[in-house]
């Protein structure tokens, strides 16, 4: 049985559903540069070269310190409007509502809050929107889940201070924090400090120049520290507060049991996950990764309190996302696929999303086993689902039963979990409740909604909300408690 009061909602990022980008004093995100997938495939940044030429670069590729970001008007980017969440919060909360919704994951735009990231005072239109939010939310019984920073930072931040390399970046987003904290006390209570923290990489998200290993770890250390004094923050400004952490639960497993693959997918996890959750739930570096900088002689540098800071900063739970599994191999013949010569194989034993992620409900009860075993702390799944096109009849209606195939395996999982392994799950939170921009291809085409939003690839269409069928079942999903979802 899931608990009492468990948390069942869905989950939702600004940079890919909020848009109104310029709207209420908001300042421009390093997410404002990217491209749309259709335009420039891969997703791409922006930006001005020495020569005034425009160059587009991968958010992962080394961006030289001499280029300046900058808007092309030939280009779509998708997080400009993203789905309109700006205009039709009411529509959207309204309809969560009706689902049963008494969760609801979003994330704080921090440009609407701090414009250009470093002024003192913080922009009012932009902490009232939220206030409007989360009042329309509670007015409907329905909790916010915040994550205070999810792909997204300011741009200006990038520019002139070289992104999280630099350390005054912390006191930076502890001035962002400690404003959202007190403003939303009592409104908000569930907090995340940084999305997928293992998957942040290059430009996108840590908004760094001339990226190198060193200043990569430099620039996660700088995360760590600002996530470990949110934590310690929020518990200060309300102890009612719980912050988390929030993982991509990458799941591996070894293509064979030749130890030379066990080894290797060890060695994976860790440099893929377990790195990010040993420091934020222990409270210092794993011995590993000491070792690893020794050996390439890479110098982190750390300030006297960093250690401290570390331990009295473990989050109070994990906020996962969880989507497939992957395989690691050392055979020779297979491909390099996720960087770092990290060989991958395909596993046989699953089928593939129409985007060739792999289905693997099982991987769910796996991946809370794994964090429960290694942490002991309450866990909650803060994205799933399956990103699938969608049709829309003509009397509006969208049969998309493969995603509630996807769910009710998943959520069965979840349950053997609870019920047979014991893990403390809190809460399920499937991604883009409400259809929006993909983060890994700036597509709308590939949806996860139970809601479906009208809007095409190039952002055109009435942004109309339409309920799918999984909008119904997921209803009696919650109506349930999950309890009754092998019958549903
Ligand atoms: P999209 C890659 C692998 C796992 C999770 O992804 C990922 C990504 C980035 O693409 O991101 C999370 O939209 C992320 C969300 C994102 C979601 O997964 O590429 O937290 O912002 O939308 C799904 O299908």
């Amino acid at each position: 049985m899931f608990k009492e009061g468990f948390l069942w909602g869905g989950a939702t990022a600004a940079n890919q559903y909020e848009g109104g980008y310029l709207e209420g004093g908001r300042g421009l995100a390093t997410s404002d540069t990217k491209t749309n997938g259709s335009l420039t495939r891969p997703r791409k940044h922006s930006f001005l070269d020495e020569d005034n030429n425009i160059v587009y670069l991968r958010g992962s590729e080394k961006v030289p310190s001499s280029y300046k970001a900058v808007l092309d008007e030939t280009m779509y980017y998708p997080s400009h409007q993203a789905v309109d969440f700006y205009h039709h919060y009411k529509e959207d909360i309204a309809l969560m509502a009706e689902m049963g919704f008494n969760c609801f994951r979003m994330s704080i735009s921090w440009t609407r809050i701090f414009p250009k990231g470093d002024e003192t005072e913080p922009n009012e239109e932009g902490l009232k929107f939220y206030d409007n939010v989360f009042d329309e939310c509670l007015a409907h019984g329905i909790q916010p889940v915040v994550t205070l920073n999810h792909f997204d930072m300011p741009l200006h931040l990038s520019e002139e201070y070289d992104g999280w390399y630099n350390r005054k970046l912390i006191d930076f987003f502890l001035h962002y924090c400690e404003t959202v904290f007190t403003r939303y006390k009592g409104k908000v209570n569930y907090w995340m400090t940084f999305n997928e923290i293992n998957l942040l990489r290059g430009y996108d998200t840590l908004g760094v120049h001339d990226m190198n290993e060193e200043k990569y770890y430099q620039a996660v250390h700088h995360i760590f520290i600002a996530s470990a004094k949110t934590v310690q923050l929020g518990h200060k400004i309300d102890p009612e507060n719980k912050v988390g952490m929030m993982l991509a639960h990458i799941l591996t497993y070894p293509e064979t049991c030749n130890p030379d693959d066990v080894e290797m997918e060890m060695m994976v996890a860790r440099r893929l996950k377990y790195l990010f959750s040993d420091v934020q739930c222990r409270g210092y570096y794993p011995s590993y990764v000491l070792k690893e900088w020794e050996r390439k002689q890479i110098c982190v540098n750390q300030e006297e309190d960093d250690a401290k800071t570390l331990l009295d900063g473990k989050v109070d739970y994990i906020g996962f996302s969880y989507y497939n599994s992957g395989v690691i191999t050392t055979r020779k013949d297979a491909k390099s696929a996720l960087g770092n010569g990290i060989k991958t194989a395909t596993n046989p034993y699953l089928k593939e999303s129409a985007w060739k992620w792999p289905i693997d409900p099982k991987g769910l009860r796996i991946s809370l086993n794994l964090l429960w075993d290694r942490y002991q702390i309450p866990m909650m799944i803060v994205e799933n689902g399956l990103g699938a096109e969608d049709h829309v009849e003509s009397d509006g209606s969208i049969h998309d039963d493969y995603r509630i195939d996807y769910l009710r395996d998943h959520i069965i999982q979840m349950k053997k979990a609870v019920e047979e392994d014991g893990v403390d799950l809190i809460g399920y939170t499937p991604w883009g409740c409400i259809d929006l921009v993909s983060a890994g291809t700036g597509e709308m085409k590939k949806r996860y909604g139970f809601v479906y939003v009208d809007m095409d690839d190039e952002g055109n269409g009435a942004k109309n909300r339409l309920k799918k069928d999984s909008f119904y079942w997921y209803k009696k999903v919650i109506a349930c408690n999950g309890n009754d979802i092998e019958n549903l």
